[in-house]
């Protein structure tokens, strides 16, 4: 392997990229703006621009988001547009910004368009849990945490929500019992694994807890061809590699062909609409034309019309579209993490943390992302993007497995969780939580919990020597 990292042109010979790949830098800091786009000649060279081809050039894979990187890293890099919107569309994206990071309050309020709030809620605003767009914290530290809590409860519904408005009862408070095993690798490091049961009020039914996740390239994972996706799939595991991902087929209407989930820790989602208006509907008690509101005999539903609605259509487009057209952090690969890549796809763990997809973006105006992943534009173009996952169903074993099946999913099964943004959110130290339910306090520990179908994969990265070990951790923060 041999890399040339200054100037403005890299070389790269290695295994990696099978071969010598050129890469023309062609724009980035320079010229006062903060996100400039990075590009590559193998990407979208016509945006190249010489004169400002100065800077440390980035690797191709560094381009986790493809032409949606932007290169800070730093505290509020999950938080930027991404590169490309017109100033127009910049205005557009705040708008949608705005109503997913301000307070909505209880309606009736005459000052603002953003009530409608419960009665019954988690959070008043979607940055309460996916804070600065990042994951969400545990119940102890502030909100990010919900409880899925499947047909246990006939009262409740599908999840609880913990907080009302005055004048409404919440339904409960989140509890929990911590059981912690103590793990000895071969090499002698001594590891303590808390997993968490989390309940209602302390009763003796467990629930499902999901953390919020961070939304990084959200419209990316929704513009992955549905084909691609299924591809990878294997659910009777064919090849006898171990390795059984399986889709998670929504069912729809009667006459609907089931859809492709793609969204949330069990994929249980089919667009990045339908998990918004969820959000707002579950977590916030924000009624839309996908959820209206309730309770919704058949004769109110008939009738409801979008003027009932507390989050409009045009409103709701907006916020997906904020959501969808956040920027993705570069990775920040050097040689070392380029050898603890070889050791990531050597143990095993590109098996579902498939790096890379190729995807059609929008040449140039917004994505379009509200049918989750059948881009209509006519100017597209194609590039790679990073995200580390398959967006596919595995059984984990037991160790991450939910009491009970949520999500018609089995309770061991969980979407591959995307890697892109890891050492971001991970050496975000105040919040680096791990896993659906948060338990993970490293990459290290995240990595012990894996069993199942990654039981193999697990076992050898017990056994590397603390220099492979190293290594590996250090590409998987550089993502
Ligand atoms: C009470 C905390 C909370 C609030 C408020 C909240 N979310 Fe979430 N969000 C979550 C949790 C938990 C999940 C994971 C759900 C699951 O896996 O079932 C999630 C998942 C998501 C996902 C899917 C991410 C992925 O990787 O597939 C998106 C997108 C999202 N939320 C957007 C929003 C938006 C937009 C809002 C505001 C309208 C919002 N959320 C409000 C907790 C919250
Ligand atoms: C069989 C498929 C599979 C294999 C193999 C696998 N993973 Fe995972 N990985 C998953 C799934 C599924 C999750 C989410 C599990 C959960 O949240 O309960 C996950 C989660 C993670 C997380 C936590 C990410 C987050 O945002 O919370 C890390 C880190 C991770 N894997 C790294 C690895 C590494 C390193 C390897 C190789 C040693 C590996 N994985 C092998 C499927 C796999
Ligand atoms: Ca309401
Ligand atoms: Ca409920
Ligand atoms: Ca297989």
């Amino acid at each position: 392997m041999q890399a040339r990292l200054r100037g403005n042109i890299i070389h790269i010979r290695g295994p990696l990229l099978g071969g010598l790949i050129t890469i023309a830098l062609a724009t980035s800091s320079g010229c006062g703006q903060a996100d400039a786009p990075i590009t590559t000649s193998n990407s979208i060279s016509s945006h190249a621009s010489p004169h400002l081809a100065h800077t440390a050039a980035p690797l191709a894979y560094n381009l986790a988001g493809g032409s949606f990187t932007i290169a800070s890293r730093g505290r509020q890099s999950l938080q930027r547009p991404q590169p490309k919107l017109s100033a127009e569309q910049q205005l557009e994206w705040a708008v949608g910004k705005s109503f997913a990071t301000q307070a909505w309050v209880s309606a009736p309020a005459t000052t603002t368009a953003r009530d409608g709030l419960g009665p019954l809620f988690n959070a008043n605003t979607c940055s309460s849990c996916h804070i600065r767009n990042g994951q969400g914290r545990l119940p102890e530290n502030g909100l990010g945490l919900i409880l899925r809590l499947g047909t246990q409860f006939p009262t409740f519904g599908e999840q609880l929500q913990d907080m009302a408005n005055p004048g409404s009862e919440p339904e409960g408070r989140v509890t929990w019992r911590d059981i912690t095993q103590d793990i000895v690798l071969p090499d002698g490091s001594e590891y303590a694994l808390t997993k968490r049961n989390y309940a209602v009020d302390g009763n003796q039914k467990s629930a499902s807890a999901r953390l919020a996740p961070a939304l990084i390239g959200m419209g990316l994972l929704a513009a992955i061809k549905t084909d691609d996706i299924i591809a990878n799939s294997d659910p009777t595991d064919i090849n006898q590699d171990g390795i059984s991902g399986a889709v998670n087929y929504i069912v729809r209407g009667n006459d609907e062909p089931p859809a492709l989930g793609r969204f949330g820790w069990k994929a249980s989602q089919e667009s990045l609409i339908a998990q918004v208006a969820l959000a707002f509907f579950e977590d916030m008690g924000i009624t839309s034309s996908r959820h209206p509101p309730l309770p919704c005999s058949e004769s109110d539903c008939g009738k409801a019309s979008n003027a009932e609605m507390e989050i409009s259509d045009k409103l709701l487009n907006a916020v997906t579209d904020y959501i969808a057209n956040l920027a993705v952090p570069a990775a920040a690969h050097d040689e070392l993490s380029l050898q603890g890549k070889t050791i990531f796809n050597h143990i095993g763990c590109k098996a579902c943390h498939i790096p890379s997809f190729n995807i059609e973006v929008p040449a140039s105006p917004f994505a379009t992302v509200a049918g989750g992943g059948n881009t209509q534009e006519i100017n597209v173009i194609t590039e790679t993007i990073y995200p580390y996952s398959d967006l596919l169903l595995h059984d984990m074993g037991p160790g991450l497995a939910d009491q009970y099946s949520s999500d018609s999913t089995a309770a061991a099964e969980w979407r591959t969780a995307p890697l892109w943004g890891l050492g971001i959110r991970a050496e975000n130290s105040d919040n680096a939580r791990l896993l659906h339910d948060g338990r993970g306090r490293s990459i290290t520990e995240a990595i012990l919990w894996h069993g199942g179908e990654a039981a193999a994969s697990k076992s050898r990265f017990t056994q590397l020597s603390e220099s492979e070990r190293a290594a590996l951790l250090h590409f998987l923060k550089a993502l």
